[in-house]
C-alpha cells in the first residue's frame, strides 16, 4: 500500500529477474530428475557488435545460473547467409537442443526474415517465428517474445489491475510494440499504439494509466506527458555518445509524476533475459 508521495516507486527489473531465474533454477532441477536431461539453450551471435556481445554474455550467464545447459556459437561478421542457415538446420535437427536464439541485428548481407523463418517454431525461444506470432494474435497458448513477456511480469509485480485501464504503447515494432499491445489487450486494457507519426503525442500519453515506451529515442517521454500516477515501463536501451545507457523515458521528470517506473539499466533488460530462461523451459517441456 502506498501513501501520498511525490516520487514513483522503482520497478526493479534486476531484483524481479532474480526471482524469475530462481523459479527457473528450481524447475531445471525437477525437469532433470523427471526426464534425465537438462534444458539446453543455444545462442548464435554473428559479428562483434559490442552491445550484442554484452546481451549475449548476459544470456549465457543467466543460463548457467539456472543450471540449464547452454551453447554459444560465435560466427564471424562475414559468415554467409547460407552457412548460418546451415547451422540453424543442424540445431533444428539436434535433439539435445531445446531453444535456438539468433541475436539481432544481423549484418546487412544476411536477411533477418529468412533466418527467423528457418528456426524450428518449437525451438523458437524468441517467439519471432511467424507460427508463434500468429499464435499470439489468434489467442493460442504459444511462445511469447521475451521483452513483452518481461514487461507483463513487471506490470504484474505492481499488483495493479490492468483490466479496464488505458495502456499506451509508444512504438510499433514486431518484437516489442505490437506484441506488448496484444498482451495488454488480452488483459482487457484499452490499448492505444502511438508511434513516430502520432500527432500530439503528449495528448495521447496523458491518457495512459500504463505507458510502455519502446521507440529508441532517448528521453522522448517527459514528466509533463504523463497522467499523475501512471505506471511507466521504459523498454528503450539507447547509448549516449559517452557510451552511457539511457532509456526512452526522462527518468528524473517522470519519477515525479508516475506511481511506478522502471530504470535503465536494471529494468526491462534483465527481465528480457529472465523470460528467455522461462521460454527455454517451455520449449523443453513441449518437446518431451
Ligand atoms: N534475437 N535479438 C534477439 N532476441 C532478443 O531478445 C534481443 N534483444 C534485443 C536485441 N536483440 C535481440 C535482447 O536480448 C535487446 N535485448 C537485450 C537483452 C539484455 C539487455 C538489454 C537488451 C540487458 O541486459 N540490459 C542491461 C544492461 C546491459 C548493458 O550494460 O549494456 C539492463 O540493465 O538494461
Amino acid at each position: 500500500m502506498r501513501w501520498m508521495s511525490n516520487m514513483a516507486e522503482i520497478l526493479d527489473g534486476k531484483a524481479l529477474s532474480a526471482v524469475v531465474k530462481d523459479e527457473v533454477r528450481s524447475e531445471v532441477i525437477e525437469l532433470e530428475a523427471k526426464y534425465g536431461r537438462k534444458p539446453c539453450l543455444c545462442v548464435i551471435i554473428v559479428g562483434e557488435n559490442p552491445a550484442s556481445q554484452v546481451y549475449v554474455r548476459n544470456k549465457v550467464k543467466a543460463a548457467a545460473y539456472t543450471g540449464m545447459e547452454s551453447r554459444l556459437i560465435e560466427l564471424p561478421a562475414d559468415v554467409s547467409e547460407a552457412a548460418l542457415l546451415e547451422r540453424i538446420a543442424e540445431l533444428n535437427a539436434d535433439d539435445a537442443v531445446d531453444g535456438i536464439l539468433v541475436q539481432l541485428p544481423l549484418p546487412k548481407h544476411i536477411d533477418e526474415e529468412k533466418v527467423i523463418y528457418a528456426i524450428a517454431p518449437e525451438k523458437d525461444v524468441d517467439g519471432f517465428h511467424p507460427s508463434n506470432v500468429s499464435g499470439l494474435w489468434l489467442g493460442k497458448d504459444c511462445i511469447v517474445p521475451c521483452t513483452p513477456a518481461g514487461v507483463m511480469r513487471l506490470l504484474d509485480s505492481t499488483e495493479t489491475e490492468i483490466c479496464g485501464k488505458t495502456a499506451v504503447v509508444v512504438g510499433r515494432s514486431n518484437i516489442v510494440g505490437k506484441p506488448v499491445a496484444k498482451l495488454l489487450l488480452d488483459r482487457n486494457a484499452t490499448v492505444v499504439i502511438a508511434h513516430s507519426r502520432t500527432a500530439d503525442l503528449a495528448s495521447v500519453t496523458r491518457q495512459a494509466d500504463i505507458l510502455v515506451a519502446a521507440v529508441g529515442r532517448p528521453g522522448l517521454i517527459t514528466g509533463e506527458m504523463l497522467k499523475p500516477g501512471a505506471i511507466v515501463i521504459d523498454v528503450g536501451i539507447n547509448r549516449t555518445a559517452e557510451g552511457k545507457l539511457c532509456g526512452d523515458v526522462d527518468f528524473a521528470s517522470c519519477a515525479e509524476k508516475a506511481s511506478w517506473i522502471t530504470p535503465v539499466p536494471g529494468g526491462v533488460g534483465p527481465m528480457t533475459i529472465a523470460m528467455l530462461m522461462k521460454n527455454t523451459i517451455r520449449c523443453f517441456k513441449a518437446r518431451q
